[in-house]
C-alpha cells in the first residue's frame, strides 16, 4: 500500500495516501501534444476547468506554454495572458486547489496573487532561480519535475544507465535544493516526468519501479496521460489513449503515486476510486464525506 504522506498546501495540511488524487489538466497553448488549441479561448478554458472540478479533480492544474518535445518557448507576458483571465475565473467559481504549470517566476508570482496554491515547476526550480523565492512567500507547495535535457532536446537521445536510480538521485538533490531555499519538505512533492527526456523503455522501468521514488517520503505525482508512450505500445494517436492512460494510471496508482496528473478527469478518478478500493480494501462511496475526508485536511 502506498504510504501516507502529509503536503503543506497555502498553509493547510491535506494527507495524502488513502484516496488518490486526481490533478486535471488544462492546456491554455495552440501547441499542447494532446488538447493544443482546444482551451486556447478563455471561456471553453474556464468552462471546462469547472466541469473537472465538477468531476471531483482535486487540483486544476492551468499551463499557458507547451513542453511537448520541440516546443517553442512562450515569453512571460504572453503566458501571463493565456493563464491569469482562466485561473481568475476559476478561484471566483470554485475552492477546488489550483496548480500553475510554469518554469517562470514572474508567471508563478501573478499566479499565487491570483490565488494559485500549487506550483508545478517541470524544471525543478531549475530554469529561474527566482522561483523557489515567489513559491516561499506565497506558501505555495512545489512540484518538482525530473527531465533529462529541455523540451527543445530531450527527445534527441535520452540515455541512462539506471533510469530509475538516476532519476530517483536527481529528485533527492532537487528537494535538499528547494530546502535549502527555504521550502519546508512538507511542501514538497515529486514527479518522475513521464516523456521528459525518455524513451518508451525508460517510461515503463520507471512506472514499474516508481516504488522507488515512494522511499523518498514525499507525494508522488505522476502524469502519464495520452502521452507517447501509449501511442507506440497501442499504435493510436493522442485522442484515442484513454483506455490505455487508465491502465498506466491504475498501475501508477498501485505502486505509489498520489497523484494523477490527466485530461480526462471522470474516467480517470472512477477508475482510481476502484484502483483504492482494492488498496486500502475498504469502500469510501464516491462522492461521500467519509471520500473525501480520507484525502482532505489534517
Ligand atoms: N507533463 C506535461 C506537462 N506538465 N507536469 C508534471 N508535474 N508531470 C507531467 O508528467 C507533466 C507536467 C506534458 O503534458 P501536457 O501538459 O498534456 O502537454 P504539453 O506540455 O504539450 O502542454
Amino acid at each position: 500500500m502506498r504510504p501516507t504522506s502529509v503536503l503543506n498546501i497555502s498553509g493547510r495540511r491535506y494527507r495524502l495516501g488513502p484516496r488518490t488524487w486526481i490533478m486535471g489538466v488544462i492546456n491554455i497553448t495552440p501547441d499542447s501534444f494532446s488538447d493544443g488549441g482546444l482551451y486556447f479561448d478563455e471561456g471553453r478554458a474556464a468552462a471546462h476547468g469547472l466541469e473537472m472540478a465538477a468531476d471531483g479533480a482535486d487540483i486544476i492544474d492551468i499551463g499557458g506554454e507547451s513542453t511537448r518535445p520541440g516546443s517553442m518557448p512562450v515569453d512571460v507576458e504572453e503566458e501571463k495572458r493565456r493563464i491569469l483571465p482562466v485561473l481568475r475565473r476559476l478561484r471566483h467559481e470554485t475552492d477546488v486547489l489550483i496548480s500553475v504549470d510554469t518554469t517562470k517566476a514572474a508567471v508563478a508570482e501573478a499566479a499565487f496573487a491570483e490565488g494559485a496554491d500549487i506550483l508545478n515547476d517541470t524544471s525543478a526550480l531549475r530554469l529561474d532561480p527566482a522561483i523557489a523565492a515567489s513559491a516561499k512567500a506565497a506558501g505555495a507547495a512545489v512540484i518538482l519535475m525530473h527531465m533529462q535535457g529541455t523540451p527543445q532536446t530531450m527527445q534527441l537521445n535520452p540515455h541512462y544507465g539506471d533510469v530509475v536510480r538516476e532519476v530517483k538521485a536527481f529528485l533527492e538533490e532537487r528537494l535538499a535544493a528547494a530546502e535549502a531555499a527555504g521550502l519546508g519538505r512538507d511542501r514538497l512533492a515529486i514527479d518522475p516526468g513521464i516523456g521528459f527526456g525518455k524513451t518508451t523503455e525508460h517510461n515503463l522501468a520507471l512506472l514499474d519501479g516508481l516504488e522507488a521514488l515512494t522511499g523518498l517520503g514525499r507525494p508522488v505525482c505522476v502524469g502519464v496521460s495520452r502521452k507517447a508512450f501509449i501511442g507506440k505500445i497501442l499504435d493510436l494517436p493522442a485522442d484515442e489513449r484513454l483506455e490505455g492512460t487508465i491502465a498506466a494510471a491504475v498501475l501508477a496508482a498501485a505502486r505509489g503515486a498520489h497523484i494523477l496528473r490527466v485530461h480526462d478527469v471522470r474516467a480517470v478518478k472512477r477508475a482510481a476510486a476502484v484502483a483504492d478500493a482494492v488498496l486500502t480494501r475498504s469502500v469510501r462511496p464516491e462522492g461521500t464525506e467519509e471520500a473525501e475526508k480520507a484525502g482532505h485536511v489534517v
